[in-house]
């Protein structure tokens, strides 16, 4: 997949574009529906398929100070856009100046002017431009103006339940993984670098733990949780704690994994964390002897869940 990443100006055409439009956080189900689309049309047309994306995600701009609520760091949403075969990716830096372009300015100078767009799918319940005064039926006029068709999707729903980014950012706050998988159509992740703590998890429990740099995302419920951890592109089992240590009254919220059956210095590389299962809330032990004791039981647990033996 080719990656633009520019609002406009992009210094190429593009053939019978057919495109999407939005923050696409977490790249979930309903998501994935839209780029469905957008492919088998494009397909249909001998066009190319293309998602106009922004970041940093418009509420950061406009709402700063906020708790971090991304499902996903941007550099994962375009991988994750890239797996559902959209040819091209915009990523349009959301500033100050782009966020004061009018519905109709969008439409008319991106869309239509630099894009040439032949085709759009959207959510229902999109909005866009200067005060989200754009939405569907605005878009729609503005296809018959500038020439182009606009589809508008229904939301998607599983057993039930309306799939939504927001929806989602709750089961995660919760902690209820299998719930957030079931909507996303993955497991909920986390990314980041392996960095330094106080080396105690080698040297004072004998359970290693790669400690997590992450970006600006959200984070599952604190506590402790079955996942798979993702290292160089092979899938290692392991048992994640989200928390405070406070066994060691360390003060400082850390996202640290063990890992089974591994045994590398991995401090500065990338690793990816698939949430499985939240097992149990993190607790004060009165000694380390009886934290390892719970390690011990957790690790089997996690192998219970994971179906490892
Ligand atoms: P720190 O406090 O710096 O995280 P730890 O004592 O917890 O130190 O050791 C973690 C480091 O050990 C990891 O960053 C990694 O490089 C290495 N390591 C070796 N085996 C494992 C394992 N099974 N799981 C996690 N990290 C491991
Ligand atoms: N620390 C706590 O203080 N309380 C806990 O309940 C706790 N549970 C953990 C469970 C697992 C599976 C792992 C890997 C770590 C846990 N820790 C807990 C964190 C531990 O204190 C930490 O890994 C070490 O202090 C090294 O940073
Ligand atoms: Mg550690």
């Amino acid at each position: 997949m080719e990656v633009i990443w520019k609002a406009k100006d992009f210094g190429r055409s593009f053939k019978n574009p057919v495109l999407t439009l939005g923050n696409f956080d977490g790249v979930h189900l309903g998501h994935q529906r839209i780029f469905q689309q957008v492919c088998r049309k494009a397909k249909e047309i001998g066009g190319e398929s293309l998602a106009y994306t922004f970041a940093p995600h418009p509420v950061q701009l406009l709402k700063p100070g906020q708790e971090p609520f991304l499902l996903l760091p941007i550099s994962e949403r375009i991988r994750l856009i890239g797996e559902a075969e959209i040819d091209v990716t915009i990523c349009a830096p959301f500033t100050q100046e782009f966020a004061s372009l009018t519905a109709e300015d969008f439409v008319r100078d991106i869309l239509h002017r630099q894009i040439g767009v032949r085709q759009v799918y959207v959510g229902h319940n999109t909005s866009f431009g200067k005060g989200r005064t754009g939405s569907v039926s605005l878009l729609k006029e503005f296809g018959k103006r500038y020439g182009f068709v606009v589809e508008a999707m229904e939301a998607v729903e599983v057993k039930g339940t309306l799939i939504s980014s927001s929806r989602i950012r709750r089961l995660i706050r919760q902690g209820d993984i299998p719930g957030a998988a079931e909507l996303l159509g993955r497991p909920p992740l986390l990314i980041g670098e392996v960095i330094h703590g106080f080396g105690r998890g080698s040297k004072k429990l004998g359970f290693p733990t790669a400690n997590l740099k992450i970006d600006e995302v959200l984070v599952p419920q604190p506590g402790i949780y079955a996942v798979w951890a993702v290292y160089q592109g092979r899938r290692f089992p392991g048992v994640a704690n989200l928390g405070w240590n406070p066994t060691f009254q360390d003060h400082k919220f850390s996202i640290e994994v063990h890992i089974l059956n591994f045994d590398k210095d991995i401090y500065g590389q990338t690793l990816r964390v698939e949430f499985v299962e939240r097992q149990r809330d993190e607790v004060t032990f009165r000694s380390p002897e009886e934290l390892i004791t719970q390690i011990r039981k957790d690790v089997e647990q996690a192998k219970k869940v994971l179906g490892i033996d």
